[in-house]
């Protein structure tokens, strides 16, 4: 057996989270620790379910708006047929999700109808700090708050999500997340794949006891061998012959995917966090850390009807099965899409002035994570960028002893990565970021400008056990 310390060596020797383990492995795995029997493609995706408005009105700008209302509570699903498991869900279902405008705010009512203290965050969102989901603003049992989300930003696949001083980590892993679409007039106007065939996935692994119950262990992060899409193991979706806009958003609490399309087959990379990248890039594996966003566009007219092609993972664990599900190609359809050669150029975030730098580093000693040497304190504000001011950021891990990445998100702003380790980023991490990973030894820069909003905002590692043990800043912007 070996150690965690060991695992976690081991994991890194690879330069991402673990080896690489060999495609097409057994159909059937079995999870450590006497889990779930599981086999890949047993059931068909869940479409993520689009929710519609309570109702609206105009805002103080004559503009209209939408509300909603998200109440967070455990709600019993059956994951595995012939067992239940008990989630904390957004209004009971798996990753609903809301379909955003930009110019047209959102409203929603939050309910807090768990056991613990919550508090919504909208990953992605350029949102006033009273409604960004500060832990300062947690709604305890019972109580509720309303969010404001302006949505005067460009559009991108964003998502919602607990932040709450202690809970987040466990809500997260129990299933209280829901997706936030934000489109715009200029995405529109692209002849991109939409409607039916805009499809957003949400990926993440879990490990189930025997009887259907989810197990959440904080230092568990390899041994959680289901992969979920849309809350359904492994699934199988039938496509039809047409090209599709995938979006996938990692919502798993530590677990990278390194996606592989059939034998290593083309994706087109269109967009990530921030929305769509500059141009398109050709992709034949997708990496996608915790909280980020990546979108592709596949063509599947390439396959004939009947065609089953599998989206596997390349880094799985060893031991685990690496695929995540099946794309079954049954029917033909008309298909006026297209990628166009250039999609949406990143806007000028200006000329920085000030930089900034952030050591991310695990304390051996005492398991706290750190970043420039501290661990996380609700009554310090770590730093004050000023409104308007355009920034350099550069975030070092200094973890090559343990071998751990560690990944730093913003709230606020999205920001463009200029380098890592001095190197030009690739073409795929060219557009807006909000999550960027970092791996032991490795730095990367970014800039970014605050803009619009003053008060208090996060950031932080969104491996969510590290981010719990501390490794957390808060920032005042100030005007
Ligand atoms: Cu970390």
């Amino acid at each position: 057996m070996l150690t965690r310390r060991q695992l976690i060596k081991a994991g890194a020797a690879t330069g991402v989270l673990a080896a690489a383990s060999g495609a097409g492995a057994t159909a059937l795995a079995r999870g450590s620790g006497g889990g779930v029997a599981e086999e890949a493609f047993a059931v068909p995706l869940k479409r993520a379910r689009v929710l519609r408005p309570l109702g609206g009105g105009r805002g103080r700008h004559g503009a209209g708006y939408d509300v909603y209302r998200l109440s967070a509570r455990e709600t019993d699903v059956s994951v595995f047929p012939g067992t239940t498991t008990r989630m904390r869900l957004f209004n009971g279902e798996l990753a609903p999700v809301i379909r955003a405008t930009r110019g047209r705010p959102v409203v929603i009512e939050q309910t807090n109808a768990l056991g613990v203290p919550f508090s919504m965050h909208l990953h992605g969102g350029h949102v006033p700090a009273r409604h960004d989901g500060h832990p300062d603003n947690e709604v305890l049992p019972g109580g509720s708050r309303v969010f404001n989300y302006p949505n005067e930003q460009r559009a991108a696949t964003m998502w919602l999500h607990d932040h709450s001083h202690h809970a987040h980590a466990e809500n997260v892993y129990l299933g209280t997340v829901a997706g936030y679409l934000l489109t715009d007039a200029f995405e529109e106007r692209l002849p991109l794949p939409k409607g039916q065939y805009d499809v957003p996935l949400y990926l993440r692994d879990a490990k189930f006891a025997g009887d259907g119950s989810l197990v959440y262990d904080m230092d568990g992060f390899m041994d959680r061998p289901t992969v979920l899409v849309n809350g359904r193991p492994r699934p199988y979706f039938e496509v039809a012959a047409r090209k599709y806009r995938i979006r996938l958003t990692n919502t798993s609490n530590e677990r990278a995917f390194l996606l592989r399309l059939g034998e290593g087959d083309e994706m087109t990379h269109i967009a990530t966090d921030g929305g769509l990248l500059p141009a398109p890039v050709s992709a034949r594996v997708l990496e996608i850390w915790p909280a980020e966003r990546q979108e592709v566009v596949i063509d599947f007219s390439r396959y004939p009807v009947g065609s089953q092609v599998v989206l596997s993972n390349a880094i799985a664990f060893p031991g685990e099965l690496p695929e995540v599900m099946r794309f079954d190609v049954v029917r033909t359809a008309h298909d006026p899409s297209a990628v166009p050669d250039r999609l949406r150029p990143v806007p000028d975030l200006g000329t920085p002035t000030v930089e900034r730098t952030f050591v991310m580093s695990f304390d051996a000693a005492t398991g706290q994570h750190l970043i420039n040497g501290k661990p996380f304190d609700p009554e310090r504000v770590d730093m004050r960028p000023r409104l308007g001011t355009t920034e350099v950021w550069t975030v070092r891990n200094t973890d090559t002893q343990f071998g751990i990445p560690h990944s730093l998100h913003t709230h606020l702003e999205h920001f463009q990565v200029l380098d890592r380790d001095g190197a030009a980023p690739a073409p795929g991490e060219a557009g807006l970021k909000d999550t960027v990973t970092v791996m032991p030894g490795k730095s990367v820069r970014f800039k970014l400008r605050f803009t619009d909003y003053t008060g208090k905002f996060m950031y932080h590692c969104h491996l969510l056990g590290h981010m719990t043990m501390g490794m957390m800043g808060q920032m005042e912007v100030v005007d």
